[in-house]
């Protein structure tokens, strides 16, 4: 009994994540199809430990009898096949920016809003939020839960992963080159991003915002509430893969730390390293890897009334954006496409 699965842009950083991960927790499938442009097509992918993946060429795929597909291409990518592919019967996962703020398609983060997966329907398309949303969102939530939040200010640290391998590479050589003393080459980011950051991700919008930002404003509250306010300051550090926030938090009632460290130890995907000490929390080095989401540094605002102030670290690859999708297959298989299993 499994699912007929086709995972999207397999070749890139995400893609290959998404093949881990379904591996790695046995995701019920009776195939696994990967797909990528057709310059990829031909060449060969892991599936786990023991499967190779013969790459085939997305624009030449029929999608009919296919269950499930995990998409992350690109946005352009995804609005060209995703509609075509909904249309012969898959439900996609899309972990592009392009269908999230649709209000015919669910934003989801499984630990947050499990209950919006149902709105699939719609068009047979589920969004997958950004990497820094979801880790953001996983850490609010069980707070949200107890005294409502208002309004968070968020300073990033993203690693370079998120803009994809040719990130990962150019930080690499970029690298290397300072200590051979060749001036470094940029192609995928804006300014050189070794032993730099770089207050800049996505493209800039009319009001001074990066996209990326906008993103985090804009998401959460689809996901989580849209009384929050957020404001963001996305920032490119010289990290290869998870991403790190500064976020501050302010409630409408009083919360206390104990409570915040009560409330996140309890939920689910969340792990807190809180010990006021040297190596007392996590860095993104350490979490690369791992599923869960990081919270650290938790202490009280004493500038605002009822303020909290703490550090969240999540592989983005992973939490971020591969295993959030796999998440919400799990749900949708569990929950909504059991008929569907041959
Ligand atoms: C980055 N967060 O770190 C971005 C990558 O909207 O899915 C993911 C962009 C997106 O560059």
């Amino acid at each position: 009994m499994g699912y007929r699965v086709a995972v999207v842009g397999a070749t890139g950083n995400v893609g290959r994540e998404m093949l881990q991960i379904l591996a790695e927790r046995q995701f019920p499938v009776s195939e696994v199809i990967a797909l990528a442009s057709d310059r990829s097509a031909g060449s060969e992918i892991s599936f786990g430990e023991d499967d190779v993946l013969k790459v085939r060429s997305l624009d030449k795929f029929d999608f009919k009898g296919t269950d499930i597909v995990l998409s992350s291409a690109g946005a352009k990518i995804s609005a060209a096949f995703a509609p075509k592919a909904a249309a012969a019967g898959a439900v996609i996962v899309d972990n592009t920016s392009h269908f999230r703020m649709d209000p015919d398609v669910p934003l989801v983060v499984p630990e947050v809003n499990p209950q919006a997966i149902a709105g699939y329907t719609k068009k047979n398309i589920i969004a997958n939020p950004n990497c820094s949303t979801i880790q953001m969102v996983v850490a609010l939530k069980p707070l949200h839960d107890i005294a409502k939040i208002s309004r968070v200010v968020v300073s990033t640290y993203q690693s370079v992963s998120g803009a994809g391998k040719e990130g990962m590479d150019e930080l690499f050589n970029q690298t290397r080159g300072v200590y051979m003393n060749q001036s470094p080459e940029r192609t995928k980011f804006t300014k050189q991003i070794a032993f730099n950051v770089i207050p800049h991700i996505d493209v800039f919008m009319q009001d001074g915002f990066t996209k990326e930002e906008w993103k985090m404003t804009v998401e959460t509250k689809k996901i989580l509430d849209p009384n929050i306010n957020v404001v963001a300051t996305c920032v490119r550090v010289p990290v290869f893969i998870a991403h790190s926030e500064a976020v501050n938090i302010e409630f409408e009632s009083e919360i206390s730390v104990e409570q915040v460290r009560a409330a996140l130890r309890s939920a689910k995907g969340i792990t807190v390293v809180d010990h006021r000490a040297d190596e007392g929390y996590v860095t993104p080095l350490e979490v690369a890897g791992e599923d869960n989401v990081f919270v650290s540094r938790i202490r009280k605002d004493p500038t605002v009334k009822h303020g909290i102030t703490m550090w969240i670290v999540g592989d983005n690859l992973r939490k971020g954006a591969a295993l959030n999708a796999v998440q919400i297959a799990e749900v949708l298989a569990q929950d909504y496409l059991k008929q569907k299993a041959a």
